[in-house]
């Protein structure tokens, strides 16, 4: 057996030397060393020796099986050596070429000019309620005491579904649900997408609106005109004047418009294409929450009293960026929106 098993050490020995790839190497391995290798038929034939012979023959396989690991693992070392010496002699990294440039994002003006305004609002203790876009009559109209026969609800402006459900035209179902669930006092405001039957320069289908209300006992129209003229100026720089007119909301009484001086002619050009040659520009629908608005919330008119206001976010981004045509924010354009 003894020299059976040296001469089949001497075929590996020679087979390993000859290997020069790593993968014939690993199969050379399994060859002589594996479980069904040709080592392992050695160990079989123990069972059949003397108890002594056994031994020293189980010893001699085993120095055997030992040299030939140790010399098949230092060949995979040196050959995986000469692949890296070789490697990093054909492969060059020139270190010197520029960087592939990376092109970066940037904050659509609708979105940034939205975050201007929550911040304000966030500063004066307003919290933010969203609600669905698909919304039904009641939360719509009914509970904003829309009339049935109100223009507002004119198949002109409103996208129906059906006879009962629509895509919300502006975001106060949102404060009227927020109201619903919860009692006064509250301060919110309610940012999101709306929709309209209107499109031209200054109207798409889809905008995007703040509506905002405050309701506690004793909120009066000065509360109104403090806090939007406080928004006003933080928004478009304390110089901005600003002026209210009265106006009409089926939901609120008394109803204000708000504007500002124009921001491209400051009141000056009476050719003014911005404010039309009238100085101001409106920013802000308006005024006291109506009674029967508070009914539908099944809130006392009698006990509380609150202000609410409107504003469409990409007016104000047209107005604070000097766009004018409201379809640029919807191209999306790189030109245009890697300005901002
Ligand atoms: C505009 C006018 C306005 C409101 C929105 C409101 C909401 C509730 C109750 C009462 Cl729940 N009012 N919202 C009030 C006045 C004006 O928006 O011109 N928006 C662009």
């Amino acid at each position: 057996m003894r020299e059976r098993l040296e001469e089949l050490l001497n075929e590996a020995r020679a087979e390993i030397e000859e290997t020069g790839l790593k993968d014939a190497l690993v199969g050379v391995k399994s060859k002589y060393l594996g479980r069904k290798g040709l080592l392992q038929g050695f160990f079989k034939e123990l069972g059949a020796l003397a108890v002594d012979e056994r031994k020293r023959a189980g010893e001699f396989i085993n120095t055997v099986k030992q040299s030939l690991e140790t010399e098949i693992d230092s060949r995979l070392s040196a050959i995986h050596a000469e692949e890296q010496a070789e490697r990093l002699k054909t492969e060059k990294l020139d270190v010197t070429l520029p960087g592939r440039a990376r092109s970066l994002g940037s904050i659509h003006p609708v979105t940034r000019t939205l975050y201007e305004v929550q911040d304000i609002f966030a500063s004066l203790g307003f919290g933010i309620a969203e609600g669905p876009e698909v919304e039904i009559d009641y939360y719509n109209f009914e509970a904003l005491n829309i009339p049935r026969d109100h223009p507002a609800r004119d198949m002109q402006d409103t996208f129906y579904i059906n006879e009962e459900v629509l895509l919300r035209t502006h975001t106060s179902p949102v404060q009227i649900r927020v109201m619903e669930e919860h009692p006064p006092p509250l301060r919110i405001i309610a940012p999101g997408t709306v929709y309209r039957r209107d499109s031209d320069v200054t109207h798409t289908p889809m905008f995007h609106q703040v509506e905002g209300f405050m309701v506690d006992t004793n909120v009066t129209f000065s509360n109104l005109k403090g806090v939007l003229t406080h928004f006003l100026h933080s928004l478009f720089g304390d110089s901005i004047e600003v002026r209210f007119r009265p106006s009409f909301f089926p939901f609120t009484e008394p109803s204000a418009e708000v504007d500002i001086r124009c921001v491209i002619c400051k009141g000056k050009s009476s050719t003014c294409r911005v404010c039309k040659g009238s100085g101001w520009l409106e920013v802000l629908g308006a005024g006291m929450i109506h009674p029967e608005v508070f009914k539908s919330v099944k809130y006392d008119p009698e006990k509380v009293s609150g202000f609410a206001f409107g504003l469409g976010i990409e007016r104000i981004a047209m107005l604070k960026y000097g766009i004018d045509d409201i379809r640029l924010f919807f191209e999306n354009d790189i030109r245009f929106l890697s300005q901002y």
